[in-house]
């Protein structure tokens, strides 16, 4: 086995006997960049109705929270919706944590220029593990963690619930984090959003093969797979699928991988909440719901959860 983490994870779930990788590795910089490129599709409703309700609830939140303080942002990606909360909550330092350092870099040059009085500590790590912020953001009276996005629901649902209690740990006592979590609705909707009309979901999910030829020495024909996304009932989850178009063997870090036709690789989950299993899963980890807002049409979720 190879020591790098990604071609380990990688090498574990194509040798495994249901193809899977985890969505984290699906954000490179072609993927991150297409991942914003899906926001701004006509069916990806997610972003624009999060950031609609972000816009009628900031000045609620920093009367709760106050302003002043710090803010910590896990999988902050460009950055743009973050603009609305550094607006309301005016924080002395701001802290982006994400996986895709090099993406993350230049969206902190860019929110810099836009706040030059604002410090920010941007943090590279991975949050399905432990991590740690900033002493200068541990030292704050007034901690604000964030989690717009939905990116929740890229958790297992077990799993969601370990961040959770993993994050209240972090920001610790007296701390607020403002979770943003996609609701349950109309299948036809929710699959639209992840197999819209100009194929940039698709784009976003075959980027991943792309990754592996380039970065993991791979012979991966991206035109002998298509992206699928399924809605799981029973898991109350989009998921997405590459699936092989034929019969084909695949090398890949030293390996020979074969694909039967129809076969999949499981790329993403995307879990769908309703208030009820929300509230459900941040008391079990230790937080009190304090608020929730939703859009007119209850699609998508902010709560305000206090340690
Ligand atoms: N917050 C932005 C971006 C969401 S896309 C928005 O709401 O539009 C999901 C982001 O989470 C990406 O920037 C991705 O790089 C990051 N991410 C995904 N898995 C991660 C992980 N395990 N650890 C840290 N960041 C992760
Ligand atoms: C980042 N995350 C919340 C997105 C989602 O909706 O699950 C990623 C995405 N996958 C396909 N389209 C968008």
């Amino acid at each position: 086995m190879p020591d790098d983490p990604f071609a380990q994870d990688v090498l574990s779930g194509l040798t495994a006997k249901d193809k899977w990788i985890s969505s984290k590795w699906l954000y490179d910089q072609a993927g991150s960049q297409l991942f914003e490129d899906i926001t701004q599709t006509r069916d990806y409703y997610p972003t624009r109705t999060e950031a609609a309700i972000f816009r009628t609830m900031m000045g609620d939140l920093a009367d709760i929270t106050g302003t002043g303080g710090g803010v910590a942002e896990y999988g902050s990606g460009a950055s743009v919706k973050t603009r609305l909360l550094i607006e309301a909550v005016k924080p002395q330092l701001y802290v982006p944590l994400d996986i895709a350092g090099e993406f993350m870099e230049e969206a902190v040059a860019e929110l810099s220029e836009a706040y030059p009085d604002l410090a920010i500590a941007p943090v590279v790590a991975d949050f399905t593990q432990p991590v740690t912020l900033p002493d200068a953001f541990n030292r704050l009276e007034r901690r604000l963690g964030f989690f717009p996005g939905s990116t929740i629901g890229n958790f297992e649902a077990g799993k969601a619930g370990e961040f959770l209690a993993r994050v209240h740990r972090t920001l610790g006592d007296g701390a607020y984090f403002l979770v943003c979590a996609d609701l349950v609705k109309d299948r036809d909707v929710l699959r639209r959003a992840y197999d819209d009309s100009d194929g940039v979901t698709a784009a976003f999910n075959l980027n991943l093969l792309t990754r592996f030829n380039r970065e993991l020495g791979a012979d991966f024909d991206e035109a002998a797979f298509h992206h699928e996304a399924v809605w799981n009932e029973e898991r109350s989850r989009i998921e997405m699928h590459l699936v092989s178009d034929k019969d084909q063997s695949v090398h890949i870090a030293g390996q020979e991988i074969d694909f039967a036709s129809g076969e999949h690789i499981h790329t993403e989950n995307s879990h769908k909440y309703t208030p009820e299993t929300m509230r459900e899963m941040a008391e079990g980890a230790g937080w009190t719901v304090d608020r929730v807002w939703t859009d007119a049409r209850d699609w998508f979720g902010v709560f305000l959860l206090k340690a």
